[in-house]
């Protein structure tokens, strides 16, 4: 670790601490990943191994953040550690969102951003995909922005896997509910990528609105927002709905249309909107799919 010279902490993801850093030999800006990855006499845990494999194979897209190398130390108390060490990004969409929504500057985001970004989202999920990992945790602050280059990548991904999504981080801070699907909130157990284009819809949304679109603080009352604006899913439009682990009776609302939430969004946007907030999980639009939806036909995509 004498290789990088520890600047400030950017602060603390749901996995572990994040430290800006700066390769002294090179003078590249790096992100340190402290990792909970505790080693034991044997080594790294074989688990680990296979994340960080996963990482490194996923992490050669443009649009996902890049895993640089793994450095293992012995920590003051004699006990190893893994630190990550990835490519450092300037900010995340979260904080990229909210300098739009602060006064004095308060205005929505530029409509050809929201389809850049999307478009770029999109491309990570489906390299993803591709490759047959879900990220299962998909929300602003995971997506790291470039500011400069307007380029938008993914971030804590695969660790997902090693850990299971937590309810808590591990300092104890609440996880959040904002973008999770119906049929995870609903206990289903064999999901699928469409976990990933529901928490896609979700972030679309909040980037036209500058506003989260379901901000539930509990699983219950994340439903009920959800139910609240698409209608109280049916066994008509979501097939075997009422048979998942967690189902209960819920109150009855008709679905309220979309548009009344994000009128910020043209036609096209709002389609490929809609067809990412499907119920039935077989029904929702997948990444690879919405890289050809019309909403992005104005877009000049020789640039990805
Ligand atoms: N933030 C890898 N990585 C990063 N992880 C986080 C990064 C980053 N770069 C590479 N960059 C920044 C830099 C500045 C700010 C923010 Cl939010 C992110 C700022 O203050 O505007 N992770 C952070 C959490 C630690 C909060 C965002 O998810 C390690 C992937």
């Amino acid at each position: 670790m004498e290789k990088y010279e520890k600047l400030e902490k950017v602060g603390e993801g749901t996995y572990g601490k994040v430290y800006k850093a700066k390769d002294k030999e090179t003078g590249q800006l790096v992100a340190l990943k402290k990792t909970r990855l505790e080693m034991d006499e044997e080594g790294v845990p074989p688990t680990a191994l296979r994340e960080v494999s996963l990482l490194q194979m996923l992490s050669h897209s443009l649009y996902i953040v890049r895993l640089l190398c793994v450095e293992h130390v012995d920590n003051k108390h004699g006990k190893p550690l893994l630190y990550l060490v990835f490519e450092y990004l300037d900010t995340d969409l979260k904080k990229f969102i909210d300098t739009y929504r602060k006064a004095p500057n308060s205005r929505n985001l530029p409509p050809s951003l929201i389809q850049s970004f999307l478009y770029q989202l999109c491309k990570g999920v489906a390299h993803c995909h591709s490759h047959g990992v879900l990220h299962r945790d998909l929300k602003p602050q995971n997506l790291l922005i470039d500011k400069e280059k307007g380029i938008l990548k993914i971030a804590d991904l695969g660790l997902g896997r090693a850990f299971t999504v937590p309810l808590k981080s591990y300092t104890h801070e609440i996880v959040t509910l904002w973008y999770r699907a119906p049929e995870v909130l609903l206990g289903s157990t064999h999901y699928s990528t469409a976990v990933d284009m529901w928490s896609v819809g979700c972030i679309f949304a909040e980037m036209a609105r500058r506003q989260a679109l379901f901000p539930g603080d509990s699983e219950y009352q994340q439903l009920l927002h959800i139910f609240r604006l698409l209608g109280t899913p049916t066994e008509k439009n979501w097939p075997g709905v009422s048979s998942l682990r967690d189902w209960h009776v819920y109150p009855q609302w008709e679905p309220q249309g979309i548009e009344r939430v994000v009128p910020q969004l043209e036609a096209d946007g709002l389609d490929l909107l809609v067809k990412m907030m499907k119920f039935n999980p077989a029904d929702r639009i997948s990444a690879k799919a919405a890289l050809d939806h019309p909403y992005f036909d104005s877009l000049d995509k020789s640039q990805f």
